[in-house]
């Protein structure tokens, strides 16, 4: 990660909207999110930006919608809505929120396609194989389990029809050579040999840039071709760029490359081998990927049937979104896969947040309050706790440290008892030494936590800073 830069550009995938947001999408939101905040903190408001959105076209939403019994834009405004309705409980500070049915998304992606087939990138052909709309992907035999696609469990359908493809094998050198230089780059390691595999190790093919109006009608128009919508992905994809006014929007030019471009494994090969060609072949400079974990839910892949499906409207009634973030992020490391317990929930609620900072605040206020009569006479300075975790993605670890402090500072008032210093004259330089030091631990965990717990931050902040500390008349984070 970059140490040092002057604007900072973080994208999530758009998410698709044949249902509703659930606590994947949250993660990676959230993600994105305490990104943001902390680069915010560091190059002001004006020099980040923070992109989110909804991908509404294709046969997966289209045939959703015809379950739903609606036509499809009104459908995509519903469910797009509840995106936008969960990312405001929980919080989330995005600058900009597309959605592919935009007009104006859709008239840049229209320019990118004349100019991709312009270049000569583009031919005509045949398609036969066969598609699965779960993933909006063609689908190789080689990739089946039991003639189903292993992610969605379902029998293909088989495809005839005429469609644009991207001449993709021209650029797979390019993208080796630009993975391998980190000119492309990819996160974690383990994802960029992967890529770098599957570009050795697999025939990768063409890409289609076209589906038939016949079978899927729902689509941005192909603009030279009437039988023809654009391939959700490449509508999907452009969004990154289309959101900043592509070609020669201001923010665009300010913004592009990404600086962080958030997902996890389930689109890698869209992310580090279709996005960076397109991006190329409009001479474009290429992002930052960072690719995190699939997760499941004690121990199962999260699925309507199992009916393990986490709503974070859910967590964010029971917790609050500043708790529910805490509780998703601290769970496990970003880039490894894992699996969420929910039972270790309030486990950990009352472990970390009332037993720890809660009582710490409360403990530390108290005596400032009882024994100082609130003075406590030092300069505050910043020691930028968990700035080198938070600049490498490492948001779990930045936590770590962070509740490393709050240990600490519980032990050493376990330890000194200054309540004993209290009663004794000649050690009240001892006492307000200690003290010292853990309201000066108290600002830099409140520092360190606004990325993560902007409300929360703010409040301890206040508590700490007031002429006359006093103790909170309620407990920062009240038992369960
Ligand atoms: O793929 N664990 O949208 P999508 C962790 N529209 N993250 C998860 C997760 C899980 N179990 N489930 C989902 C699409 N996610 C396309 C993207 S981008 C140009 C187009 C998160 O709604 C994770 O970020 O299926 C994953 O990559 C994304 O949701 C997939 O969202």
């Amino acid at each position: 990660m970059k140490d040092k830069t002057n604007k900072f550009y973080i994208t999530t995938p758009i998410y698709y909207v044949n249902d509703k947001p659930h606590i994947g999408h949250a993660y990676t939101t959230i993600v994105a999110d305490v990104l943001a905040r902390f680069w915010r903190a560091q190059i002001g408001d004006k020099n980040v930006f923070f992109l989110t959105g909804t991908d509404e076209h294709g046969a997966k939403i289209a045939e959703a919608a015809q379950v739903a019994g609606m036509e499809p834009q009104a459908f995509t405004d519903k469910v797009s809505q509840k995106f936008k309705d969960v990312w405001s409980k929980m919080d989330i500070s995005y600058d900009y929120f597309l959605r592919t049915t935009d007009k104006d998304h859709g008239k840049i992606v229209t320019e990118i396609l004349k100019t991709l087939k312009a270049k000569g990138i583009l031919y005509e052909d045949d398609y036969q194989g066969l598609y699965c709309v779960g993933c909006e992907k063609f689908i190789t035999e080689g990739e089946l389990v039991d003639g189903k696609c292993p992610d969605h469990n379902k029998v293909p359908q088989k495809v005839v029809e005429k469609n644009w493809f991207f001449k993709l094998s021209e650029f797979l050198p390019k993208i080796k050579k630009a993975i391998q230089s980190g000119e492309l780059y990819i996160y974690p390691e383990s994802r960029k040999n992967e890529v770098l595999g599957l570009i050795d190790k697999q025939h990768v093919p063409d890409f289609s840039i076209s589906r038939s109006k016949k079978s899927v009608p729902w689509g941005i128009d192909l603009p030279w071709d009437e039988n023809q919508k654009t391939y959700v992905w490449v509508d999907a994809l452009s969004n990154y760029i289309t959101a900043l006014g592509y070609p020669k929007g201001k923010d665009f030019k300010k913004f592009w490359p990404a600086d962080a471009q958030f997902m996890a494994l389930d689109i890698l090969k869209f992310h580090t081998l279709y996005w960076p060609a397109i991006l190329m072949a409009l001479d474009l400079p290429l992002p930052r990927l960072y690719i995190h974990g699939f997760f499941t839910i004690d121990g199962k892949k999260m699925s309507k049937t199992l009916g393990n499906v986490i709503d974070p409207n859910e967590l964010a009634d029971k917790y609050g979104a500043e708790v529910s973030k805490y509780l998703i992020l601290s769970q496990f490391s970003f880039g490894q896969e894992s699996d969420i317990k929910l039972e270790d929930f309030p486990i950990k609620y009352n472990a970390d947040l009332v037993n720890g900072l809660g009582n710490l605040v409360s403990r530390v206020t108290n005596m400032i309050e009882l024994y100082l009569d609130g003075q406590v006479g030092i300069k505050f300075k910043s020691l930028n706790l968990g700035h080198e975790e938070l600049k490498q993605l490492r948001f779990r670890e930045a936590l770590l440290t962070i509740w490393q402090v709050i240990a600490k500072d519980n032990t050493l008032i376990d330890q000194s008892k200054p309540w004993e210093l209290a009663k004794d004259k000649n050690k009240h330089d001892q006492l307000k030494k200690i003290l010292g030091e853990l309201s000066l631990d108290l600002y830099n965990i409140a520092l360190a936590l606004e990325p993560f717990m902007p409300q929360k931050s703010k409040e301890i902040l206040d508590i700490i800073t007031a002429k006359k500390i006093k103790k909170p008349a309620s407990p920062l984070f009240p038992r369960l």
